[in-house]
């Protein structure tokens, strides 16, 4: 009998808090779907280092597509309904990502979940996300969906105040996280992205994260 404890129909889904799931690899068969529909947001908005309120430029490279993107610049941090940089309407937010992010709302527990804004993230190796809350968006009842793309990450996630303890969680390629509830406010970050090269994506992170911010 030969016995094997590969899971061919790949990992379950895993509670990592009240209401955080993580759904490995539910990203993984559209991936090329999600590069097809990400390909023209980024020439309309291409990824750009915001300056954060204290006068220095973010690590992360970001861009944003749907009716509202998330900006910062000397003013503080906000949504707005258009880029900056060019100063028209954020490109709209595409049909792939508007039914990946329903579905693993779902998978997760989170019914009829409809974002508004995808925040998409660039990381080249060395580059972290310190510890932060969520807290620019008009509905904190409103869950989060992240799909993760490209190099491994080790993503932070703590409680609700900044010096609580945080538990490391590996996020790759294919991933997608889903949070809500009382989960919604927890402090998280990333830890510095390690060298290499991702036979897809290169030497790059990018991670999408779903909102609903107006
Ligand atoms: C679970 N982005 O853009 S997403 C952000 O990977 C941001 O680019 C990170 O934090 C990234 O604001 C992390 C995953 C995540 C974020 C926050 C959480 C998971 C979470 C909060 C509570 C529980
Ligand atoms: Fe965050």
């Amino acid at each position: 009998m030969i016995q094997s404890d590969l899971d061919l129909f790949g990992p379950q889904p895993q509670r990592l808090a009240s209401h955080t799931v993580l759904l490995p690899g539910f990203a993984l068969a559209q991936v090329e779907r999600l590069l097809d529909a990400l390909r023209p947001v980024l020439r309309a908005a291409p990824f750009r280092h915001m300056r954060t309120p204290g006068g220095l430029h973010m690590a992360v490279a970001l861009t944003n597509c749907g009716s509202l993107g998330w900006v910062s610049d000397a003013k503080g941090y906000r949504y707005s309904p258009t880029d900056p940089v060019s100063g028209e309407p954020w490109p709209a937010l595409p049909e792939a990502l508007l039914d990946l992010a329903g579905r693993a709302a779902a998978a997760a527990g989170f019914d009829a979940f409809i974002p508004d804004a995808c925040l998409v993230n660039h990381y080249l190796p060395g580059t972290r996300l310190s510890l932060h809350q969520d807290r620019d968006e008009a509905d904190f009842g409103q869950p989060i969906v992240s799909v993760s793309l490209g190099l491994p990450a080790v993503f932070l996630l703590g409680g609700f105040q900044r010096s609580d303890k945080t538990r490391r969680i590996a996020l790759s390629h294919g991933d997608v996280l889903v949070w809500g509830g009382e989960d919604r406010l927890r402090f998280h970050g990333v830890l510095p992205i390690k060298p290499g090269v991702h036979p897809r994506m290169g030497e790059r992170r990018i991670n999408l994260t779903l909102r609903k911010a107006g």
